[in-house]
């Protein structure tokens, strides 16, 4: 069993100890080692790079759109293109990258965070990672042959139905999202369970940080959001493959079933890639303001609000539809509730400012840019939340306007302000501060110039998804300004790319701790070997750094000659068990390969649903009789429990 009390220094691993760490946990080299990491810093940061792929692809897709619009009558795309491209672009944002890059982060850093040396299920990891990849290869390739869908990122039926939309596009549109709800459910399981297991001993919920606290949420959320997502989008795979009719009035079904299911999933949808935006914020304002965090127990319980209430809100997407008044209210009244957590996050978060002593390095600008905005973007929430307001601004600019203040200043904005504050932990370098300043500055001014007419154009009756307007709308002045703020945008990112890929080799090198900061992750190497923690550390305050005492306490006794992770208690975070890791293994790609063989292929036959898990039976075969297949012998006498 493993040991907690403090050690001397010579219970601690020897130098043979070391050697023997480094070979159970050494990865597989090469391409080969690639394709069946598991390993889950090697995972994550593939997928936030393949995120982060698809946020230039999105953005590339709204430039584009920008300079359709940037002059009236313009005949730069044809109405067929820029459907595709706004339903491209939505989708692509939401889906491809919104969830997904939340999603990848989490990965890289709850794990060392809680002070483990990998996630829960390794190998479920890179499955979902793989089935995440499949699903983007799917969508990009279905546009690359003139076959990328274009009803929208809501899809909504009748328009999306077989009598509408013939041909394959809207099948490509349902089966990407099939395949990156499957990719999230699998990443929000392994993160419950790590959060739930694997905390270092003393880590116990209430010394659980801030940002972990919103990936719990975050993960709890996606475990009943994505499901309703996920049967709709089959139902209706079903409606144009196999003619069901689930959202066919004719034969008894509904188009406002398909709202609903949609909008279950798509409003809490908007807090997956918030709330974890949150933790960031939570993360950065105490290292950078130099204190304690204000009201730890009141962001907690905010937290869990805002998780709960995601789902009490999703008919203020439908005010339009005709819904019975009564609904309609309760639905107004919910809305307006979730500015209370949100306001309470809001004080905290400032009174911390306020009490510390800031130092406006770039991860705090983008924080302070993220509060502005968000400010912003929960006034004319607010505001569309009234239904006699929303019925005037529905489906106009005022929509867009309102939607890209918080997607981009309440996630993108705390998501860049997390890439400045934990780039030195992944790449040992830091990344340029004066870059970073001019990142921060183009994006932020051109977010504004671009979203901020918007409003007005909203007001003046622009309706959203038009590829062109008349002369005589007068909407031209605005336009052209919103497409220069898009140019300023463009700008700040590649100013942070150039930032990014100089800095990667040949940015300062960063030691262990560069900020000062408290949580665990900043007490191993930057970046982290293999196995994270050589010893797994004791945590003894809420401040893990910062409230440890000088001897440093640390678990002994754990096995050094295969790869072995300590299981604690749910509540106290007392050891409990030892299990062995699983190794690397090639079965997570062919499972996910064999999924793709399914719906990718159900798209053009019902037999790919026979063919399908025909081939996922070999591949879950060789998954699950490789699970300990570790070179070394067993560290002696100490089976793992
Ligand atoms: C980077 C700068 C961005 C620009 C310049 C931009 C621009 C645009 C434009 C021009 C539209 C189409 C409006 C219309 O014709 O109705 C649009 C729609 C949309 N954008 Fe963005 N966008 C940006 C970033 C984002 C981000 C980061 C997200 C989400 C994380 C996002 C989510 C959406 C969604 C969901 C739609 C609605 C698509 C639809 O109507 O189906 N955008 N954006
Ligand atoms: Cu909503």
């Amino acid at each position: 069993m493993a040991h907690t009390e403090a050690h001397a220094t010579a219970s601690l691993l020897d130098a043979g100890g070391r050697a023997e760490m480094e070979r159970s946990w050494r990865p597989e080299p090469g391409f080969w080692g690639w394709l069946v990491a598991v390993d889950h810093k090697s995972i994550a940061k593939r997928y936030i790079a393949t995120a982060f792929i698809f946020f230039l692809l999105g953005g590339l897709e709204a430039m584009v759109m920008r300079i359709q619009l940037a002059r009236p009558e313009n005949g730069l795309l044809s109405p067929d293109q820029y459907n595709q491209l706004f339903t491209m672009h939505g989708t692509t944002m939401m889906f491809l990258f919104g969830v997904p890059v939340q999603i990848a982060v989490a990965l890289y850093f709850v794990p060392l965070m809680v002070g483990t040396r990998n996630v829960a299920f390794p190998r479920l990891n890179a499955f979902g990672y793989w089935t995440y990849l499949i699903g983007g290869v799917l969508l990009y390739s279905g546009f690359i042959l003139n076959t990328g869908p274009d009803a929208g990122w809501f899809n909504y039926v009748p328009l999306s139905g077989p009598q509408y939309s013939p041909g394959k596009r809207i099948d490509v549109w349902a089966q990407t999202v099939t395949f990156t709800e499957i990719a999230s459910l699998v990443a929000a399981v392994t993160l419950i369970v790590t959060i739930l297991k694997q905390r270092a001993p003393g880590m116990s919920l209430n010394r659980l940080p801030l940002y972990v606290w919103s990936i719990l949420v975050t993960a709890v959320v996606i475990l009943f959001a994505m499901p309703s997502v996920a049967l709709a989008s089959m139902m209706l795979a079903m409606d144009r493959l196999i003619g069901t009719h689930f959202f066919n009035p004719a034969e008894g079904g509904d188009p406002l079933l398909w709202q609903h299911l949609f909008w279950f999933f798509g409003h809490p949808e908007v807090y997956i890639m918030f709330i974890p935006a949150t933790g960031f914020v939570s993360e950065i304002i105490p290292v950078f303001a130099r204190r304690k965090m204000f009201g730890h127990t009141p962001l907690v319980l905010s937290l869990v609000a805002t998780g709960f209430l995601a789902f009490g809100l999703w008919v203020h997407h439908m005010f339009t539809t005709g819904l019975p008044q009564l609904g309609q209210s309760f639905f107004t009244a919910a809305s307006l509730m979730i500015a209370i957590p949100n306001g309470v996050q809001i004080f905290c978060w400032i009174a911390t400012l306020w009490a510390g002593r800031p130092r406006f390095a770039t991860p705090l600008l983008f924080v302070i840019g993220f509060i502005v905005l968000f400010v912003c973007g929960g006034i004319t929430g607010v505001m569309v939340a009234s239904v006699p307001f929303d019925q005037q601004a529905h489906d106009t600019y005022f929509v867009v306007a309102h939607l890209h203040y918080v997607q981009i200043g309440a996630f993108v904005f705390p998501l860049f302000g997390a890439f400045y504050y934990w780039f030195p932990k992944v790449m040992g370098r830091m990344l340029s501060e004066t870059l970073g300043k001019v990142h921060f500055w183009l994006f932020f001014v051109g977010m504004n110039v671009t979203f901020f007419p918007m409003h007005f154009l909203g007001f003046m009756g622009m309706t959203r998804r038009v590829y062109t307007y008349p002369v005589e709308a007068g909407w031209a002045p605005l336009n052209l300004m919103a497409t220069v703020g898009a140019a300023l945008m463009a700008a700040g990112i590649l100013t942070f790319l150039a930032n990014v890929f100089t800095s990667a080799r040949r940015g300062a090198p960063a030691g262990d701790d560069p900020w000062g900061s408290h949580t665990l992750e900043w007490g191993t190497a930057s970046p982290p070997p293999a196995y994270n923690f050589l010893h797994i550390p004791v945590v003894q305050g809420l401040y893990a750094l910062w409230e440890r005492t000088p001897d440093r306490p640390v678990v002994t006794g754990m096995g050094t000659r295969r790869p072995e992770v300590l299981l604690t208690t749910v509540l106290d975070a007392e050891p409990d068990a030892r299990y062995e890791h699983p190794g690397p293994s090639i079965a997570p790609l062919l499972c996910a390969l064999a999924v793709g063989v399914t719906f990718i292929g159900g798209i053009f036959t019902t037999w790919a649903f026979v063919v399908g898990p025909a081939l996922l039976f070999p591949a879950l075969l060789v998954w699950m009789t490789t699970q300990d297949d570790h070179d070394g012998p067993r560290t002696e006498g100490e089976e793992p429990a």
